[in-house]
């Protein structure tokens, strides 16, 4: 095998390796949401296809407040849903609109649109 073979094969192994880790073992964005003066944890999400963000932290005993802003017109994210908290919400397209609930259990909570095709994470601590 030439030098050339080698750092062709050596390459491409790199390339996977770097690839399956980025699939895998990569760490999924997170956002910490901000205390208002209030005392509500805030974060603004935005639905467009998916919710951005779709993994949201925030503290246990608080109250949280996420404004939701749809930008697009499917059918599929007129509303959302938080089947833990008992809370669901329609979304106009372009209008803000703000679910407000306080989690009381710390854990890891799913929100979806009504059909479950999106998805989003809300982690308590
Ligand atoms: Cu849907």
């Amino acid at each position: 095998m030439s030098n050339l073979q080698i750092f062709v094969i050596l390459s491409g192994v790199v390339l996977t390796i770097l690839i399956a880790w980025y699939f895998w073992f990569a760490p999924k964005a997170q956002t910490r949401v901000v205390t208002s003066a209030s005392g509500a944890q805030e974060v603004a999400i935005t639905v467009k296809g998916g919710y951005t963000p779709d993994v949201i932290v925030v503290q246990k005993g608080r109250p949280v407040r996420l404004t939701f802003t749809r930008q697009e017109s499917s059918a599929c994210s007129e509303q959302v849903l938080f089947p833990d908290f008992n809370q669901n919400a329609l979304l106009p397209e372009g209008e803000q609109v703000t679910v407000e609930f306080t989690p009381n259990k710390p854990g890891e909570f799913g929100f979806q649109c009504q059909m479950g095709m999106l998805r989003g994470k809300l982690i308590v601590e």
